[in-house]
């Protein structure tokens, strides 16, 4: 008889701890202040349990800290680079690999290559970066997600699908000829790590083929969208998360990767590709923004940590207890009535500021309010995702505001146990329960671009 498993665990033992501080109520209020009221400028040494982002603060294993040992520091053809490139096509598929110091260097690449002024770049959300990055080539964003991710409650079990309708709405529009590309987010993040059905990727596949505009996937929670076609797609329960892995990725052309989140490195990413005339151009660019076509601003240990990290990252039990440990902290707060996203996603509880603060408009910021009142209750750390990370429309100049206005308790991956995610559960609940009690917030200093990372930030007092 098949064992029978009444929860999940984690799949590792820790060999090592980092002592964290705990801070007093007048030591965060000093910090905050300090910090314009952006959870971005805390010292993390001001920080208890850091919930900022997970992008490059996840635990490597013992084997990664051992290929870290077996760094080819030679400025061309390290050896790392070669286990780099295999294991991408072993475990991703695509056969070129140019590796990046981050994500961010690869979307800088990909949008320098393939977009020309006055082009529309259709994709499922905004993410920060990416959507900068197309706007720079000279491309304007265009959001084709279903209505259902913008709804904070729906509870649509593959909120980052892609509506066809709107995709072809826009071609009927501008014409493919405008559109160099589809910009595909597995594992959303602004949707609140909201995942794509397979079978709405093989229909937009089919859309791609029949206009000849190919696909840019941003694979950045590639495994943690996998795990969810696992466990909610008719025919997949049986499935292993690695096999998704590839089927996802073969599905699409080209792909962004920052490997320091589902790769479980601190620093690297790469952009990948399956075409050799585009791979070259690639090598072209890369020389000039990153380093050579074989580091890309990496070290090699960095990239044989990323080997290893992407092989780990696919195996079920790691991704199991890592989607795991977020659904549960997403139960403690949806238990005690705590308005979030649901379902919850697979990086990350994003609390839904609008509701939990009614009383203080978007324009004032409730979501960048709200992580400063978590901080100030008990030195969690979370970040803004409203109107702040939204930004403004470059060509008018008008604040955007997304109808999603939420606060993100982002889960590093092997870092926090249970015993964590219960803490900061009560002093989530506890800052809601009180919420009547926070101001709104007004930018005393708003960057050109970008600005929720070095924005500053001070209180509105009570009209
Ligand atoms: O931070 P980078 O440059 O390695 O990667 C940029 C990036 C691209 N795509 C997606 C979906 C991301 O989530 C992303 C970075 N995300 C951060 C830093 C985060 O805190 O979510």
């Amino acid at each position: 008889m098949a064992e029978r498993r009444r929860s999940w665990a984690e799949p590792f033992k820790i060999k090592m701890v980092e002592l964290l501080k705990t801070t007093t109520p007048e030591a965060r209020r000093h910090a905050i202040e300090q910090a314009g009221w952006n959870t971005f400028l805390l010292r993390s040494e001001d920080v208890y349990i850091d919930l900022l982002t997970d992008s490059g603060v996840s635990a490597m294993s013992d084997r990664q800290w051992a290929g870290m040992m077996r760094g080819d520091e030679a400025y061309a053809g390290s050896a790392n680079f070669y286990h780099l490139r295999d294991t991408v096509e072993e475990i991703y598929s695509y056969r070129h690999t140019v590796p990046t110091h981050q994500g961010r260097g690869a979307e800088h690449l990909v949008s320098k290559l393939l977009i020309k002024p006055g082009d529309f770049v259709p994709g499922n959300m905004y993410f920060t970066t990416t959507r900068l990055h197309q706007e720079l080539a000279g491309g304007a964003f265009v959001d084709v997600i279903i209505d259902n991710a913008h709804d904070p409650a729906d509870p649509h079990p593959f909120k980052g699908n892609i509506d066809l309708e709107k995709l072809e709405a826009l071609r009927a529009r501008v014409g493919a000829e405008r559109i160099p590309y589809v910009s595909l987010a597995t594992a959303v993040n602004m949707a609140g790590g909201q995942p794509v059905s397979m079978a709405n990727l093989r229909a937009l596949r089919a859309w791609c083929d029949e206009h000849g505009i190919p696909i840019v996937h941003d694979m950045t929670r590639v495994a943690e969208n996998a795990f969810f076609i696992q466990q909610r797609e008719a025919g997949y329960r049986d499935r292993q998360v690695r096999d998704i892995v590839h089927e996802i990725c073969a599905l699409t052309e080209i792909a962004t990767m920052s490997a320091k989140k589902d790769a479980l490195v601190n620093i690297g990413g790469f952009l990948a590709m399956n075409d050799p005339d585009l791979y070259r151009r690639a090598c072209d660019l890369v020389v000039v923004y990153e380093g050579l076509h074989t580091y890309g601003g990496l070290a090699g240990r960095d990239m044989e940590a990323m080997a290893i990290g992407i092989r780990e990252s696919v195996d079920d039990n790691h991704i199991r207890a890592r989607v795991g440990q977020v659904e549960y902290l997403g139960a403690l707060l949806d238990r005690a009535g705590v308005p979030i996203v649901k379902p919850v996603g697979g990086h990350a509880v994003f609390l839904d500021a609008r509701r939990i603060l009614p009383h203080i408009p978007q324009h004032q910021f409730p979501a960048q309010a709200l992580a400063a009142a978590i901080y100030l209750d008990s030195g969690v750390r979370s970040m803004e995702r409203g109107a702040v990370s939204a930004g403004r429309d470059k060509e008018t100049g008008e604040n955007y505001m997304p109808s999603l206005e939420l606060v993100r308790l982002t889960i590093p991956r092997r870092v926090y146990t249970q015993a964590h995610m219960d803490v900061v559960a009560e002093s989530v609940i506890e800052v809601a329960g009180n919420a009547g009690q926070i101001l709104g917030l007004r930018f005393a200093y708003e960057p050109e671009q970008l600005r929720f990372f070095l924005g500053r930030f001070e209180p509105v007092s009570p009209a």
